[in-house]
Protein backbone atom coordinates (compact mmCIF):
# COMPACT_ATOMS: atom_id res chain seq x y z
CA UNK A 1 0.00 0.00 0.00
CA UNK A 2 2.69 2.38 0.93
CA UNK A 3 4.68 1.81 -2.53
CA UNK A 4 1.21 2.26 -4.50
CA UNK A 5 0.46 5.73 -2.62
CA UNK A 6 4.22 6.80 -3.12
CA UNK A 7 5.12 6.33 -6.63
CA UNK A 8 0.91 8.02 -7.30
CA UNK A 9 2.69 11.30 -4.70
CA UNK A 10 5.34 10.75 -7.43
CA UNK A 11 3.36 10.86 -10.58
CA UNK A 12 1.10 13.99 -9.35
CA UNK A 13 1.80 16.16 -12.32
CA UNK A 14 2.52 19.50 -10.23
CA UNK A 15 4.05 21.41 -12.89
CA UNK A 16 0.54 21.64 -14.94
CA UNK A 17 -1.87 22.74 -12.11
CA UNK A 18 -3.74 25.18 -14.71
CA UNK A 19 -4.36 27.32 -12.16
CA UNK A 20 -2.54 29.85 -10.01
CA UNK A 21 -2.83 31.22 -6.96
CA UNK A 22 -5.04 34.28 -6.40
CA UNK A 23 -2.83 36.55 -4.49
CA UNK A 24 -1.30 37.37 -8.08
CA UNK A 25 -2.53 37.62 -11.64
CA UNK A 26 -0.62 35.79 -14.63
CA UNK A 27 -0.76 36.69 -18.66
CA UNK A 28 0.88 34.56 -21.03
CA UNK A 29 1.26 36.61 -24.56
CA UNK A 30 3.16 34.40 -27.56
CA UNK A 31 6.60 35.17 -28.24
CA UNK A 32 6.44 36.17 -31.40
CA UNK A 33 3.97 38.17 -31.47
CA UNK A 34 3.38 39.85 -28.31
CA UNK A 35 -0.42 39.35 -27.77
CA UNK A 36 -1.88 37.70 -24.90
CA UNK A 37 -3.47 34.30 -25.23
CA UNK A 38 -3.71 33.38 -21.78
CA UNK A 39 -4.58 34.78 -18.33
CA UNK A 40 -5.21 33.81 -14.71
CA UNK A 41 -6.77 35.88 -11.29
CA UNK A 42 -8.89 38.56 -11.47
CA UNK A 43 -7.19 40.54 -14.82
CA UNK A 44 -10.76 42.07 -15.00
CA UNK A 45 -11.28 43.58 -11.86
CA UNK A 46 -7.42 44.10 -10.43
CA UNK A 47 -5.79 45.53 -14.44
CA UNK A 48 -9.39 46.94 -15.24
CA UNK A 49 -9.27 45.12 -18.83
CA UNK A 50 -12.10 43.02 -19.54
CA UNK A 51 -11.84 41.93 -22.69
CA UNK A 52 -7.93 40.97 -22.46
CA UNK A 53 -7.79 37.96 -25.22
CA UNK A 54 -5.34 38.73 -27.70
CA UNK A 55 -4.64 42.54 -26.68
CA UNK A 56 -0.81 43.28 -27.13
CA UNK A 57 1.38 42.87 -23.95
CA UNK A 58 1.81 46.65 -24.21
CA UNK A 59 -1.46 47.47 -23.37
CA UNK A 60 -1.40 46.10 -19.92
CA UNK A 61 2.40 47.25 -19.00
CA UNK A 62 3.34 49.50 -21.13
CA UNK A 63 5.53 49.77 -24.30
CA UNK A 64 8.75 50.32 -22.25
CA UNK A 65 8.33 46.84 -19.46
CA UNK A 66 6.52 45.39 -22.12
CA UNK A 67 10.11 45.59 -24.87
CA UNK A 68 12.10 44.75 -21.68
CA UNK A 69 9.88 41.48 -21.30
CA UNK A 70 10.88 41.09 -25.02
CA UNK A 71 14.29 40.34 -24.24
CA UNK A 72 13.52 38.28 -21.63
CA UNK A 73 16.03 35.60 -21.97
CA UNK A 74 14.39 31.51 -21.78
CA UNK A 75 14.39 29.82 -18.54
CA UNK A 76 13.55 29.75 -15.10
CA UNK A 77 15.53 32.69 -13.70
CA UNK A 78 13.55 35.73 -15.49
CA UNK A 79 13.70 39.31 -14.73
CA UNK A 80 12.23 41.98 -12.79
CA UNK A 81 10.44 44.41 -15.01
CA UNK A 82 8.98 47.38 -12.50
CA UNK A 83 6.32 48.20 -10.22
CA UNK A 84 3.09 49.36 -11.66
CA UNK A 85 0.41 51.15 -9.80
CA UNK A 86 -3.34 49.95 -11.04
CA UNK A 87 -6.59 52.23 -11.67
CA UNK A 88 -7.75 50.73 -8.09
CA UNK A 89 -4.69 52.06 -6.53
CA UNK A 90 -2.95 48.44 -6.38
CA UNK A 91 0.84 48.16 -6.76
CA UNK A 92 2.19 45.43 -8.10
CA UNK A 93 5.25 43.90 -9.12
CA UNK A 94 5.70 42.76 -12.64
CA UNK A 95 8.00 40.05 -13.71
CA UNK A 96 8.72 37.72 -16.88
CA UNK A 97 10.17 34.18 -17.55
CA UNK A 98 10.23 33.14 -21.08
CA UNK A 99 9.99 29.68 -22.58
CA UNK A 100 10.77 28.98 -26.05
CA UNK A 101 7.32 30.13 -27.42
CA UNK A 102 5.72 32.26 -24.78
CA UNK A 103 6.38 34.66 -22.51
CA UNK A 104 4.78 34.60 -18.39
CA UNK A 105 4.80 37.67 -17.05
CA UNK A 106 3.44 37.96 -13.61
CA UNK A 107 1.82 40.57 -11.12
CA UNK A 108 2.10 40.22 -7.64
CA UNK A 109 1.51 42.50 -4.26
CA UNK A 110 4.62 45.04 -4.08
CA UNK A 111 6.57 44.53 -1.47
CA UNK A 112 5.86 46.90 1.49
CA UNK A 113 9.43 47.53 2.31
CA UNK A 114 11.57 48.07 -0.36
CA UNK A 115 15.42 48.26 0.47
CA UNK A 116 17.78 50.26 -1.86
CA UNK A 117 19.89 47.83 -3.55
CA UNK A 118 23.09 49.12 -1.98
CA UNK A 119 21.65 47.97 1.15
CA UNK A 120 20.47 44.34 0.01
CA UNK A 121 23.69 43.73 -0.67
CA UNK A 122 25.87 44.82 1.97
CA UNK A 123 23.57 42.36 4.03
CA UNK A 124 24.19 39.99 1.30
CA UNK A 125 28.15 40.77 1.61
CA UNK A 126 27.88 40.56 5.69
CA UNK A 127 25.93 37.19 5.66
CA UNK A 128 27.91 35.42 3.53
CA UNK A 129 31.30 36.26 5.79
CA UNK A 130 29.13 35.42 8.87
CA UNK A 131 29.07 32.04 6.86
CA UNK A 132 32.57 31.83 6.16
CA UNK A 133 33.58 32.34 9.66
CA UNK A 134 31.22 29.26 10.81
CA UNK A 135 33.59 26.23 11.92
CA UNK A 136 31.62 23.64 11.01
CA UNK A 137 28.79 22.66 8.56
CA UNK A 138 26.47 22.12 11.89
CA UNK A 139 27.24 25.79 12.74
CA UNK A 140 26.92 27.08 9.27
CA UNK A 141 23.20 25.96 9.58
CA UNK A 142 22.72 27.24 12.51
CA UNK A 143 23.81 30.79 11.34
CA UNK A 144 21.89 30.22 7.65
CA UNK A 145 18.31 29.16 9.82
CA UNK A 146 18.99 32.68 11.64
CA UNK A 147 20.07 34.81 8.90
CA UNK A 148 16.48 33.51 6.86
CA UNK A 149 14.43 33.90 9.23
CA UNK A 150 15.70 37.96 9.83
CA UNK A 151 15.65 38.05 5.97
CA UNK A 152 12.13 36.67 4.99
CA UNK A 153 10.11 37.43 8.81
CA UNK A 154 8.62 33.63 8.85
CA UNK A 155 7.98 32.09 13.00
CA UNK A 156 9.56 29.36 11.64
CA UNK A 157 12.89 28.62 9.65
CA UNK A 158 14.54 25.07 9.68
CA UNK A 159 17.54 23.80 6.99
CA UNK A 160 16.04 20.36 5.86
CA UNK A 161 18.87 18.45 4.53
CA UNK A 162 18.16 15.29 2.20
CA UNK A 163 19.50 11.72 3.44
CA UNK A 164 20.62 8.66 1.53
CA UNK A 165 17.45 7.73 0.95
CA UNK A 166 15.94 10.52 0.52
CA UNK A 167 14.32 11.12 3.50
CA UNK A 168 15.38 14.34 5.39
CA UNK A 169 15.79 15.38 8.17
CA UNK A 170 15.66 19.45 9.97
CA UNK A 171 19.52 20.29 10.77
CA UNK A 172 18.78 23.73 12.04
CA UNK A 173 15.83 25.97 13.40
CA UNK A 174 15.01 29.35 14.37
CA UNK A 175 11.56 29.57 15.37
CA UNK A 176 9.71 32.22 17.76
CA UNK A 177 9.79 31.12 21.11
CA UNK A 178 6.13 30.26 21.53
CA UNK A 179 6.09 27.54 18.33
CA UNK A 180 6.84 24.02 18.67
CA UNK A 181 10.26 22.42 17.50
CA UNK A 182 10.49 20.29 14.64
CA UNK A 183 14.79 20.31 15.04
CA UNK A 184 16.08 16.28 14.33
CA UNK A 185 12.90 15.65 13.28
CA UNK A 186 13.02 13.01 10.32
CA UNK A 187 10.44 13.14 7.35
CA UNK A 188 10.10 10.21 4.76
CA UNK A 189 11.10 10.36 1.36
CA UNK A 190 7.50 11.08 -0.14
CA UNK A 191 6.94 14.27 2.11
CA UNK A 192 9.03 16.00 -0.83
CA UNK A 193 8.26 13.81 -3.68
CA UNK A 194 10.45 12.95 -6.53
CA UNK A 195 9.38 15.51 -9.14
CA UNK A 196 8.87 18.26 -6.66
CA UNK A 197 12.56 17.35 -5.86
CA UNK A 198 14.00 17.72 -9.34
CA UNK A 199 11.71 20.85 -10.00
CA UNK A 200 13.10 22.24 -7.10
CA UNK A 201 16.37 21.93 -8.15
CA UNK A 202 16.04 24.38 -11.34
CA UNK A 203 14.10 26.86 -9.79
CA UNK A 204 14.73 27.65 -6.30
CA UNK A 205 12.37 29.36 -4.16
CA UNK A 206 8.46 29.30 -3.92
CA UNK A 207 6.17 30.61 -1.72
CA UNK A 208 2.33 30.17 -0.66
CA UNK A 209 1.18 32.94 0.79
CA UNK A 210 -1.78 31.16 2.26
CA UNK A 211 -2.95 27.48 2.13
CA UNK A 212 -6.55 29.09 2.19
CA UNK A 213 -7.07 30.19 -1.44
CA UNK A 214 -9.37 29.36 -4.43
CA UNK A 215 -7.02 28.03 -7.27
CA UNK A 216 -7.82 31.15 -10.28
CA UNK A 217 -7.68 28.96 -13.35
CA UNK A 218 -6.26 29.55 -16.26
CA UNK A 219 -8.45 30.46 -19.28
CA UNK A 220 -9.32 30.05 -21.92
CA UNK A 221 -10.05 26.92 -20.44
CA UNK A 222 -9.04 24.56 -23.37
CA UNK A 223 -4.99 24.75 -24.04
CA UNK A 224 -4.50 26.34 -20.28
CA UNK A 225 -5.57 23.11 -18.82
CA UNK A 226 -2.18 21.45 -20.09
CA UNK A 227 0.27 24.78 -20.23
CA UNK A 228 3.33 23.59 -18.01
CA UNK A 229 3.74 26.31 -15.56
CA UNK A 230 7.18 25.00 -13.98
CA UNK A 231 8.84 28.30 -13.46
CA UNK A 232 5.51 30.38 -12.61
CA UNK A 233 6.31 31.59 -9.02
CA UNK A 234 2.34 31.93 -8.81
CA UNK A 235 1.72 28.04 -9.94
CA UNK A 236 -0.91 26.56 -8.03
CA UNK A 237 0.09 23.88 -5.16
CA UNK A 238 -0.78 20.44 -5.10
CA UNK A 239 -3.68 20.28 -2.67
CA UNK A 240 -1.65 17.23 -1.11
CA UNK A 241 0.95 19.23 0.21
CA UNK A 242 -1.81 21.99 0.99
CA UNK A 243 -3.73 19.72 3.42
CA UNK A 244 -0.40 18.92 4.47
CA UNK A 245 0.46 22.05 5.81
CA UNK A 246 -2.89 22.54 7.25
CA UNK A 247 -2.01 19.15 9.41
CA UNK A 248 1.19 21.03 10.56
CA UNK A 249 -0.77 24.10 11.97
CA UNK A 250 1.01 26.27 9.28
CA UNK A 251 -0.71 29.16 7.21
CA UNK A 252 1.92 30.24 4.70
CA UNK A 253 4.94 28.84 3.52
CA UNK A 254 8.02 29.39 1.48
CA UNK A 255 11.07 27.32 0.83
CA UNK A 256 14.58 27.79 -0.92
CA UNK A 257 16.47 24.70 -2.22
CA UNK A 258 20.28 24.20 -1.44
CA UNK A 259 21.60 22.68 -4.34
CA UNK A 260 25.82 21.68 -4.39
CA UNK A 261 27.60 20.36 -7.67
CA UNK A 262 23.63 19.79 -9.33
CA UNK A 263 22.25 17.70 -6.24
CA UNK A 264 19.04 19.00 -4.01
CA UNK A 265 21.06 18.94 -0.62
CA UNK A 266 18.39 20.49 1.14
CA UNK A 267 15.96 23.39 1.44
CA UNK A 268 15.45 26.45 3.53
CA UNK A 269 11.83 25.27 5.03
CA UNK A 270 9.99 28.26 6.43
CA UNK A 271 6.43 28.02 8.36
CA UNK A 272 4.34 31.33 9.40
CA UNK A 273 1.41 30.84 11.69
CA UNK A 274 -0.59 33.98 9.24
CA UNK A 275 -0.58 34.33 6.16
CA UNK A 276 2.41 36.15 4.61
CA UNK A 277 4.13 36.23 1.47
CA UNK A 278 7.66 36.68 -0.28
CA UNK A 279 7.69 39.34 -2.61
CA UNK A 280 9.87 39.19 -5.69
CA UNK A 281 12.98 41.28 -4.05
CA UNK A 282 13.31 39.20 -0.82
CA UNK A 283 13.01 35.69 -3.52
CA UNK A 284 16.02 37.13 -5.17
CA UNK A 285 17.44 37.93 -2.34
CA UNK A 286 16.94 34.18 -0.43
CA UNK A 287 18.56 32.72 -4.06
CA UNK A 288 21.08 34.48 -3.84
CA UNK A 289 21.86 34.09 0.16
CA UNK A 290 21.31 30.08 -0.75
CA UNK A 291 24.17 30.29 -3.60
CA UNK A 292 26.31 31.85 -0.54
CA UNK A 293 24.99 29.10 1.92
CA UNK A 294 25.36 25.90 -0.48
CA UNK A 295 28.87 26.73 -1.78
CA UNK A 296 29.85 27.05 1.56
CA UNK A 297 28.26 23.89 2.19
CA UNK A 298 30.20 22.51 -0.45
CA UNK A 299 33.72 23.57 0.18
CA UNK A 300 33.50 22.66 3.80
CA UNK A 301 32.40 18.87 2.62
CA UNK A 302 35.49 18.86 0.35
CA UNK A 303 37.72 20.14 2.91
CA UNK A 304 36.13 17.27 5.33
CA UNK A 305 36.77 14.86 2.88
CA UNK A 306 40.19 15.99 1.82
CA UNK A 307 41.20 15.97 5.78
CA UNK A 308 39.59 12.01 6.13
CA UNK A 309 41.85 10.80 2.79
CA UNK A 310 45.37 12.28 4.45
CA UNK A 311 44.06 10.78 8.27
CA UNK A 312 43.90 7.53 6.23
CA UNK A 313 46.76 7.55 3.74
CA UNK A 314 48.83 8.68 7.16
CA UNK A 315 47.82 5.72 9.07
CA UNK A 316 47.97 2.95 6.26
CA UNK A 317 51.18 3.58 5.05
CA UNK A 318 52.66 2.00 8.27
CA UNK A 319 50.29 -0.54 8.12
CA UNK A 320 51.52 -1.91 4.59
CA UNK A 321 55.00 -3.31 5.68
CA UNK A 322 53.61 -5.12 8.60
CA UNK A 323 50.82 -6.41 6.80
CA UNK A 324 52.92 -8.01 4.05
CA UNK A 325 55.35 -10.05 6.15
CA UNK A 326 55.74 -13.42 5.88
CA UNK A 327 54.96 -15.32 8.67
CA UNK A 328 52.64 -16.68 11.26
CA UNK A 329 50.21 -13.67 11.70
CA UNK A 330 50.84 -13.50 15.82
CA UNK A 331 53.81 -12.53 14.99
CA UNK A 332 53.95 -10.16 12.05
CA UNK A 333 51.13 -8.41 12.80
CA UNK A 334 49.96 -8.49 16.57
CA UNK A 335 50.83 -5.75 17.60
CA UNK A 336 49.18 -3.38 15.12
CA UNK A 337 45.86 -4.32 15.33
CA UNK A 338 44.56 -2.08 17.39
CA UNK A 339 46.21 0.93 14.52
CA UNK A 340 44.62 -0.88 12.13
CA UNK A 341 41.24 -0.91 13.52
CA UNK A 342 41.62 2.86 14.38
CA UNK A 343 42.05 3.69 10.53
CA UNK A 344 38.53 2.60 9.44
CA UNK A 345 37.28 3.73 13.32
CA UNK A 346 36.10 0.71 13.31
CA UNK A 347 35.43 -2.18 16.78
CA UNK A 348 37.63 -4.59 15.78
CA UNK A 349 39.09 -6.37 13.42
CA UNK A 350 40.21 -9.71 12.09
CA UNK A 351 43.13 -11.05 9.55
CA UNK A 352 42.46 -14.29 7.98
CA UNK A 353 45.35 -15.80 5.79
CA UNK A 354 44.61 -19.65 4.66
CA UNK A 355 43.57 -21.43 7.97
CA UNK A 356 45.57 -18.90 10.43
CA UNK A 357 42.94 -16.15 11.43
CA UNK A 358 43.89 -13.32 14.27
CA UNK A 359 41.60 -10.94 15.51
CA UNK A 360 41.48 -8.40 17.93
CA UNK A 361 38.32 -5.93 19.66
CA UNK A 362 34.31 -6.22 18.99
CA UNK A 363 34.00 -8.30 16.61
CA UNK A 364 32.23 -12.20 15.57
CA UNK A 365 33.75 -15.27 17.27
CA UNK A 366 36.16 -16.79 15.41
CA UNK A 367 34.30 -19.44 13.76
CA UNK A 368 32.02 -17.36 12.58
CA UNK A 369 34.85 -14.84 11.08
CA UNK A 370 36.13 -17.71 9.20
CA UNK A 371 32.45 -18.57 7.70
CA UNK A 372 31.42 -14.98 7.10
CA UNK A 373 35.23 -14.51 5.48
CA UNK A 374 34.38 -17.63 3.30
CA UNK A 375 31.29 -15.94 1.92
CA UNK A 376 32.60 -12.89 1.29
CA UNK A 377 35.42 -13.84 -0.48
CA UNK A 378 32.93 -16.47 -2.78
CA UNK A 379 31.22 -13.20 -3.90
CA UNK A 380 34.02 -12.52 -6.07
CA UNK A 381 34.80 -9.31 -5.81
CA UNK A 382 38.09 -7.69 -3.96
CA UNK A 383 35.86 -5.40 -1.77
CA UNK A 384 32.70 -5.82 0.38
CA UNK A 385 31.14 -3.13 2.99
CA UNK A 386 27.31 -3.19 4.42
CA UNK A 387 25.98 -1.12 7.13
CA UNK A 388 23.25 -3.75 7.60
CA UNK A 389 25.32 -6.84 7.38
CA UNK A 390 22.73 -9.37 8.56
CA UNK A 391 20.38 -8.23 5.91
CA UNK A 392 23.13 -9.58 3.47
CA UNK A 393 24.04 -12.59 5.26
CA UNK A 394 21.18 -14.23 7.89
CA UNK A 395 23.65 -16.01 9.84
CA UNK A 396 25.26 -12.36 11.23
CA UNK A 397 22.04 -12.05 12.83
CA UNK A 398 23.26 -13.83 15.46
CA UNK A 399 25.93 -11.28 16.18
CA UNK A 400 24.56 -8.50 15.05
CA UNK A 401 24.89 -6.29 18.16
CA UNK A 402 29.14 -6.96 17.82
CA UNK A 403 28.88 -6.53 13.81
CA UNK A 404 26.24 -5.03 11.92
CA UNK A 405 29.10 -3.06 9.73
CA UNK A 406 31.80 -4.82 7.74
CA UNK A 407 34.48 -3.77 5.51
CA UNK A 408 36.56 -6.25 3.92
CA UNK A 409 39.34 -6.46 1.49
CA UNK A 410 40.12 -9.57 -0.04
CA UNK A 411 44.51 -9.90 -0.99
CA UNK A 412 43.76 -13.28 -2.44
CA UNK A 413 40.80 -15.34 -3.35
CA UNK A 414 42.72 -18.49 -3.28
CA UNK A 415 44.46 -18.40 0.23
CA UNK A 416 41.86 -17.25 1.05
CA UNK A 417 43.57 -13.59 2.81
CA UNK A 418 41.13 -11.17 3.70
CA UNK A 419 41.35 -8.23 5.90
CA UNK A 420 37.78 -7.78 7.69
CA UNK A 421 37.08 -4.69 9.72
CA UNK A 422 33.68 -4.65 12.35
CA UNK A 423 31.51 -1.79 13.56
CA UNK A 424 29.41 -2.83 16.63
CA UNK A 425 25.21 -2.30 15.92
CA UNK A 426 24.31 1.60 16.43
CA UNK A 427 20.91 1.59 18.65
CA UNK A 428 19.17 4.75 16.66
CA UNK A 429 15.98 6.36 18.30
CA UNK A 430 14.91 8.05 15.23
CA UNK A 431 12.22 10.74 15.83
CA UNK A 432 9.93 10.17 12.89
CA UNK A 433 7.23 13.51 12.70
CA UNK A 434 4.32 11.44 11.88
CA UNK A 435 4.41 7.59 11.52
CA UNK A 436 6.55 7.10 7.92
CA UNK A 437 4.94 4.07 7.62
CA UNK A 438 1.25 5.16 7.10
CA UNK A 439 3.16 8.63 4.98
CA UNK A 440 -0.15 8.67 2.02
CA UNK A 441 -3.36 7.18 3.24
CA UNK A 442 -6.16 6.90 1.19
CA UNK A 443 -8.99 9.27 1.93
CA UNK A 444 -12.79 8.40 1.84
CA UNK A 445 -13.03 8.95 -1.92
CA UNK A 446 -9.93 7.23 -2.46
CA UNK A 447 -7.69 10.30 -3.23
CA UNK A 448 -4.27 10.49 -1.26
CA UNK A 449 -3.96 12.19 1.88
CA UNK A 450 -0.74 13.29 3.62
CA UNK A 451 -0.52 11.73 7.63
CA UNK A 452 -3.09 13.30 9.24
CA UNK A 453 -0.73 13.27 12.34
CA UNK A 454 2.08 15.04 12.87
CA UNK A 455 2.52 13.84 16.64
CA UNK A 456 6.61 12.76 16.92
CA UNK A 457 7.20 8.98 16.43
CA UNK A 458 9.95 7.24 17.26
CA UNK A 459 11.27 4.12 16.10
CA UNK A 460 14.42 2.37 16.73
CA UNK A 461 16.67 1.22 13.71
CA UNK A 462 18.03 -2.27 14.50
CA UNK A 463 20.63 -4.13 12.92
CA UNK A 464 22.30 -1.23 11.32
CA UNK A 465 25.95 0.31 12.42
CA UNK A 466 27.71 3.78 11.68
CA UNK A 467 28.22 3.93 7.85
CA UNK A 468 31.49 3.56 5.93
CA UNK A 469 31.97 6.50 3.73
CA UNK A 470 33.65 6.39 0.31
CA UNK A 471 37.20 7.45 1.88
CA UNK A 472 37.27 4.65 3.98
CA UNK A 473 36.26 2.22 1.48
CA UNK A 474 38.71 3.37 -0.57
CA UNK A 475 41.52 3.58 1.52
CA UNK A 476 41.01 -0.56 2.41
CA UNK A 477 41.35 -1.19 -1.24
CA UNK A 478 44.29 0.95 -1.49
CA UNK A 479 45.52 -0.74 1.29
CA UNK A 480 44.97 -4.10 0.09
CA UNK A 481 47.09 -3.09 -3.47
CA UNK A 482 49.75 -1.68 -1.54
CA UNK A 483 50.59 -4.80 0.52
CA UNK A 484 50.23 -7.26 -2.27
CA UNK A 485 52.52 -4.81 -3.98
CA UNK A 486 54.97 -4.90 -1.02
CA UNK A 487 54.91 -9.01 -1.19
CA UNK A 488 55.59 -8.79 -5.18
CA UNK A 489 58.55 -6.46 -4.75
CA UNK A 490 60.11 -8.72 -1.77
CA UNK A 491 59.50 -11.68 -3.90
CA UNK A 492 61.36 -10.01 -6.67
CA UNK A 493 64.34 -9.14 -4.67
CA UNK A 494 64.72 -12.34 -3.27
CA UNK A 495 64.64 -14.24 -6.49
CA UNK A 496 67.50 -11.59 -7.77
CA UNK A 497 69.32 -12.51 -4.75
CA UNK A 498 69.36 -16.01 -5.07
CA UNK A 499 69.92 -16.10 -8.79
C1 LIG B 1 5.99 19.85 -1.46
N1 LIG B 1 6.69 19.18 0.82
C2 LIG B 1 6.70 20.05 -0.23
C3 LIG B 1 7.52 21.17 0.06
C4 LIG B 1 8.02 21.00 1.33
C5 LIG B 1 7.48 19.78 1.82
C6 LIG B 1 8.97 21.95 2.02
C7 LIG B 1 7.82 22.34 -0.87
C8 LIG B 1 6.70 23.32 -0.93
C9 LIG B 1 6.76 24.36 0.17
O1 LIG B 1 7.63 25.22 0.14
O2 LIG B 1 5.88 24.34 1.07
C10 LIG B 1 7.70 19.12 3.05
N2 LIG B 1 7.75 20.95 4.65
C11 LIG B 1 8.03 19.70 4.27
C12 LIG B 1 8.74 19.03 5.32
C13 LIG B 1 8.89 19.93 6.31
C14 LIG B 1 8.25 21.15 5.88
C15 LIG B 1 9.23 17.65 5.31
O3 LIG B 1 8.21 22.20 6.52
C16 LIG B 1 9.53 19.66 7.58
C17 LIG B 1 9.65 20.51 8.55
N3 LIG B 1 3.39 15.29 0.70
C18 LIG B 1 3.15 14.24 1.55
C19 LIG B 1 2.61 13.14 0.78
C20 LIG B 1 2.55 13.58 -0.54
C21 LIG B 1 3.06 14.94 -0.57
C22 LIG B 1 2.25 11.80 1.34
O4 LIG B 1 3.35 14.23 2.74
C23 LIG B 1 2.05 12.87 -1.72
C24 LIG B 1 1.01 12.05 -1.72
C25 LIG B 1 3.16 15.73 -1.72
N4 LIG B 1 4.67 17.70 -1.14
C26 LIG B 1 3.86 16.97 -1.94
C27 LIG B 1 3.78 17.60 -3.22
C28 LIG B 1 4.57 18.75 -3.16
C29 LIG B 1 5.13 18.80 -1.84
C30 LIG B 1 3.01 17.09 -4.41
C31 LIG B 1 4.80 19.77 -4.25
C32 LIG B 1 4.02 21.01 -4.02
C33 LIG B 1 4.15 21.93 -5.21
O5 LIG B 1 5.25 22.50 -5.40
O6 LIG B 1 3.16 22.01 -5.94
Amino acid sequence: MDLINITACDREPIHIPGAIQPHGLLLVADRASLSVNMAAGDIEGRLGAGDWLFRPLSDFIGVALAARAAGAPEGPAGLFLGRIETAGAERLDVSVHATADALFVEFEPASTDPSPAAFVLSELEAATTEFQNTDNIQELCDVAAKKFRALTGFDRVMVYRFLDDESGRVVAESRREDLGSFLHHHFPASDIPRQARALYVRNLVRTIPTIDYQAAPLRPPGPAAALDMSDCALRSVSPIHLQYLRNMGVCASASVSIVTGGRLWGLIACHNMQPLGLPHDARSVCRALAVALAQQIKAREERETYREQMRLTNLSAGLVEVLAREGPLHEAVSNHLAELARMLRSDGVAILRGSDLIASGEGPKNQEISALARWIASRGKTSFSTDRLAQLYPEAAAYRARASGVAAAVLSFEEPWLILWFRAEKIEIVKWAGNPHKDAQAGAAGELTPRASFEMWSETVLGRARDWSLAEIEAAGRLASAVLEARQNWRVRDLNRRL
